[in-house]
């Protein structure tokens, strides 16, 4: 139905302000709706904090603070909530959405998309239906997924979101033939490498290989962007990367992974409860992940210069799609979706 749209994509809306500060937690939104007009609305709190039902509910308590108990429970059993992903029926960090909505006295409710969550997974939709609840679901159900890929990625895949991020020259090399720790050379302008450092912060995990480690002495910190730094995981199989590199000191934390096949290295990040990770490098690491088939989204900056000569990009051969290009100043950014087959 048209209107169970239009509702929850404000509830798609209002989710997006909950992230990243909810994460590993999903962001969602949802709306109260009396009689054609939105009465309130809500959405997950940071992590750890109430969810977005609790939220929207205490928004009309909120609105209605002159009113009797009573007379809030009629409007609400009169309301219909409209939310992004099915409500909560465990106790985690915060009580059951769901009871909180059958206590308050709401009687019909409209979910985007089921919780791959599997202490969840059907068992808020139920509780609601059991209590006697109208229960619609699946409105707009591509774009619920989509505004949580990660949490769904990591449920559903067992694996973390993952995201590959290089930056290629003109003729198509991301390093040149010699390195210089005390002199990079960058490709990308300033602008891409901040835009860099605020998807660092949208991340839970940074990983890149132990080579770039020692050849690059990176920090893989946010420094540019305001917000939290990710968790820093290197692949440091043999074991020799030197506690005075960067990537050591006090800014973030930092994992060395024995693991080097991206297998392998997904299962201890899952173990880890790492959601999301952003992989930036280098060239070995990269294709090894577009190799296996494991990624979800490649981000690569096209600059404007020229190596001649270095350490070749990676190469995606295998299904994906690309899905957007924008120019950031003389750079142009293009995004590629993985669509397996
Ligand atoms: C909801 N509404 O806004 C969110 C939900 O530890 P807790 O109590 O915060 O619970 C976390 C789980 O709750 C999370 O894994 C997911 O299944 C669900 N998230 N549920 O009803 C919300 N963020
Ligand atoms: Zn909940």
């Amino acid at each position: 139905m048209k209107i169970h749209e239009t509702y929850i994509k404000r509830c798609l809306q209002l989710a997006k302000n909950g992230l990243p500060a909810a994460m590993p937690n999903p962001s969602v939104g949802a709306v109260l709706v009396h009689e054609g007009k939105i009465i309130a609305e809500g959405y997950t709190s940071a992590y750890g904090g109430a969810h977005a039902e609790v939220n929207c509910i205490a928004g009309v308590y909120a609105e209605q603070s002159r009113s009797t108990e009573a007379s809030i429970k009629k409007l609400l059993s009169k309301s219909a909530l409209y939310v992004s992903l099915e409500p909560c029926s465990h106790y985690g960090k915060t009580p059951p959405c769901a009871d909180l909505i059958i206590d308050s006295g709401i009687k019909k409710v409209i979910i985007g998309t089921i919780d791959p969550f599997a202490k969840v997974a059907g068992a808020g939709i139920k509780k609601l239906m059991v209590a006697g609840c109208d229960v619609s679901i699946g409105v707009l159900e591509d774009e619920c997924r989509e505004s949580n890929k990660r949490f769904f990625t990591y449920h559903e895949k067992k694996r973390p979101y993952i995201i590959l991020k290089w930056a290629q020259t003109l003729d198509g090399f991301i390093a040149p033939k010699t390195r210089d720790a005390q002199k990079p050379v960058w490709i990308t302008n300033k602008r891409s490498r901040q835009l860099v450092h605020k998807w660092r912060s949208e991340e839970q995990a940074i990983l890149v290989g132990g080579k770039t480690v020692l050849e690059d002495n990176p920090s893989l910190t946010t420094r540019d962007w305001e917000g939290k730094n990710p968790i820093r995981i290197v692949v440091d199989s043999k074991n020799n990367l030197a506690q005075d590199l960067k990537i050591f000191n006090n800014d973030a934390k930092t994992i060395s992974l024995e693991e080097s096949e991206p297998e392998a290295i997904c299962k201890t990040l899952y173990e880890n409860e790492i959601q999301s990770l952003i992989i930036e490098g280098g060239r070995h690491t990269l294709q090894q992940f577009i190799d296996a088939g494991i990624w979800d989204e490649a981000r690569v900056f096209y600059g404007k210069n020229i190596f001649r000569d270095g350490t070749k990009a990676p190469t995606i051969n295998q299904t994906f799609s690309e899905t957007s290009r924008k120019a950031i100043v003389d750079d142009t950014l293009i995004y590629y979706k993985n669509s397996p087959s």
